[in-house]
């Protein structure tokens, strides 16, 4: 039998019909015991084995013992197993299986012991009743804890050392509003394998009255009454409203198709203790800068159970950000996260980059860059992931189109193939600025290849009143501004708004780069300037009075690819044809290195001199390598002649891009 023990059974009954033997573990001083019809083990022999523990009712002090004790008491049985050699759990029988004669009952022990639960023991035993720590008429603080008590006695009000499950009920227990504190892990039960049972009660938000009730059972299934007290929270002292979250923390403008357009604010209330408080009274507000429009579903609302409430909070015809002023017993606390979005992209806060603005693609096919297109809407928030942008340029190929992600942007593959731009024509370029012009003023290179990304969207406009909508009178719209409105130069501050156009022309290719939509050009959108503001922030009954435009606009970005050389242009500005050096005296050029087509030369070229046929001449570079620009690249070089021996001889000046290499010289050098 010893060796079946499971330490988990604590105590166990083991019933045959009439006759039942317990086992019992600790008795009220501590010692364990057992209880048959026969004996087992003496009392002298546990003593001897165990150390003397508290008796095993409650201590208030320190909580439950029962898992304490149901341990011991494996213990206390494997030491009466003994080390004697011969173990007296060894000869203990279980009862047989027959009739047990009458004359062998004793004292009622072999009966079912009816359990009664309530607190104390003995003649002090209260049936029905959880005792606690809480003083009579006193309250239990808020967020404070106390314990629950309870004993399970027999008929002769000695604590039962039988497994009994006790469970308890409250209200707040089951709203959260409190909660138990000691009860095993995983379980939402009490074990008693000695008679008493202790859990702490914590109120974590209640406030009022609470009965608890519980009830225990046995394995058996006896019958227990319950017990129950009454425990009277105190209101906590409002100590803060905490903001906790908005869902979602994006929402879109009212009467644009936007999927979502209200949003839930939700703050805590808390106590000073740091427990959620429910049941308080909350009031709302929007803050004042809330774009226009923007309203609350409710101005107020009650704290729940575990202290939250809710503000819903409805988008109107503004976007921007919007707060909401949580207010309780004068503590207010304000929103943070969510934002009224246009879902719509504007001029102003798009913008197009390249892995590579200037890929050696002028003699190769098959050189790739990656454009990638960024949108925003009015108040720089994203807008919904698939939008659509489409792409054009002037030359090579490029993909049509992209969606956009999640974060508002958007990639593309340009591709070197086809007919090279050839440009107007007729580049010089000197050593000194202007260091590249053109015939007619205009840009007339070659190799540059105008890249444009183009969506539906508003034009820009500087909210100057915050209220997340076009106020025609008030905000900053430039239409007169002294910048092309086809590649515009939205005003933002502090940049002179004489010097911006949020107010579009036509899209078109501007080719030629010289921000003039020419007859020769590509028009993507030919709609004119109209001096008005074109979005969805213009009120409609502004639109209705003419003073705005609803209508969309295409909104564009453009960028310049040039298609670099590996070889230079046909000459150096500034490189000397010859050079006369006096002893000891320097000579400095600055030069101009450009490609064949007057454009960079690429990112990475290197510069060599070689001066194998040089006596007498040290030569210096500003830098030997020239780093990544559309435009050509000034370098600086000196020459030394020594100081004692004529300088003399010739060197040559090269160029040299992975392999390719252009080469200038010789150029002679002499000492007067
Ligand atoms: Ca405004
Ligand atoms: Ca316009
Ligand atoms: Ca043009």
């Amino acid at each position: 039998m010893s060796a079946n023990w499971q330490p988990n059974a604590g105590i166990s009954t083991h019933k045959h019909k009439n006759r039942s033997f317990r086992i019992q573990g600790i008795n009220k001083t501590g010692r364990a015991t057992a209880r048959t019809n026969r004996s087992f083990c003496s009392h002298a022999d546990l003593a001897d084995n165990v150390p003397q523990i508290p008796q095993n009712t409650y201590n208030p002090l320190e909580g439950p013992q029962t898992g304490a004790n149901a341990l011991f008491l494996s213990l206390t049985l494997a030491a009466c197993g003994g080390s004697d050699g011969e173990s007296r759990l060894d000869n203990f029988e279980p009862p047989i299986d027959t009739e047990t004669p009458s004359g062998e009952e004793e004292d009622g022990e072999e009966t079912d012991t009816q359990i009664q639960m309530g607190s104390g023991s003995g003649s002090s035993f209260t049936p029905g009743e959880i005792a606690t720590d809480v003083q009579s008429g006193a309250s239990l603080s808020a967020g404070g804890s106390t314990n629950l008590y309870l004993t399970l006695v027999d008929d002769s009000g000695d604590l039962v050392n039988q497994t009994v499950f006790v469970t308890f009920n409250s209200s707040c227990l089951s709203t959260g509003g409190a909660r138990l504190v000691g009860l095993p892990e995983d379980s939402d039960q009490a074990l008693s394998t000695t008679g008493s049972v202790s859990v702490t009660y914590q109120a974590t938000g209640c406030v009022g009255e609470d009965k608890v009730v519980a009830e225990a059972s046995t394995e058996e299934g006896a019958e227990i009454n319950s017990a129950e007290v009454t425990l009277n929270v105190a209101q906590d002292t409002l100590d803060q409203i905490q903001f906790v979250d908005a869902t979602p923390t994006s929402i879109g403008i009212r009467g644009m198709g936007a999927e979502v357009t209200s949003s839930e604010v939700r703050f805590r209330v808390v106590g000073a203790n740091g427990s959620p408080m429910r049941e308080i009274p909350v009031t709302f507000a929007l803050s004042k800068n809330a774009p226009a429009g923007t309203s609350l579903a409710s101005d107020s609302a009650t704290s729940n159970a575990e202290g939250y409430v809710t503000a819903r909070v409805r988008s109107g015809s503004g976007a921007g950000i919007v707060n909401v002023m949580a207010t309780a017993n004068n503590v207010s606390t304000l929103s943070r996260q969510l934002v009224i979005t246009t879902t719509i992209p504007t001029q102003r806060h798009s913008s197009l980059s390249t892995t590579n603005f200037q890929p050696v693609a002028w003699r190769t096919d098959g050189i790739e860059t990656t454009m990638t297109i960024r949108l925003g809407d009015q108040n720089n928030n994203h807008i919904p992931a698939g939008t659509a942008v489409y792409f054009t340029a002037s030359a090579g190929v490029i993909e049509g189109e992209c969606l956009t992600a999640e974060n508002s942007s958007c990639s593309v593959t340009w591709t070197s193939q086809g007919q090279r731009p050839l440009g107007a024509g007729g580049v010089t370029l000197q050593e000194n600025t202007p260091y590249v012009t053109c015939p007619d003023g205009n840009e007339c290179r070659a190799g540059r290849v105008y890249v444009l990304a183009t969506t539906e969207g508003n034009e820009s406009f500087i909210d100057i009143n915050s209220n997340g909508v076009f106020d025609p009178d008030t905000d900053l719209f430039a239409t007169e501004g002294n910048c092309s409105p086809s590649v515009p130069v939205s005003y933002i501050p502090p940049a002179p708004i004489d010097e911006a156009c949020d107010d579009l022309g036509p899209t078109y290719l501007d080719t030629n780069f010289n921000g003039i939509k020419d007859n020769d050009e590509i028009v993507r959108d030919p709609k004119e300037r109209n001096n008005l503001y074109n979005g969805i922030l213009c009120r409609s009954e502004d639109d209705a009075a003419g003073v705005c435009s609803r209508d969309p606009i295409t909104i564009r970005k453009s960028t310049m690819l040039v298609m670099a050389s590996p070889y230079s242009y046909n000459s150096i500005p500034g490189l000397p044809s010859s050079v006369e050096l006096s002893l000891g005296e320097t000579a400095l050029y600055n030069l101009l290195i450009a490609d064949e087509n007057g454009n960079g030369m690429p990112a990475g070229t290197q510069i060599e001199i070689n001066e194998d046929l040089v006596e007498n001449v040290t030569f210096t570079l500003s830098s030997d390598t020239i780093g990544a620009s559309t435009e050509p690249t000034r370098i600086s070089l000196q020459l030394k002649a020594d100081d004692t021996e004529p300088a003399s001889g010739a060197f040559f000046f090269s160029l040299i891009y992975e392999g390719s290499e252009s080469t200038f010289g010789p150029i002679d050098i002499t000492s007067p």
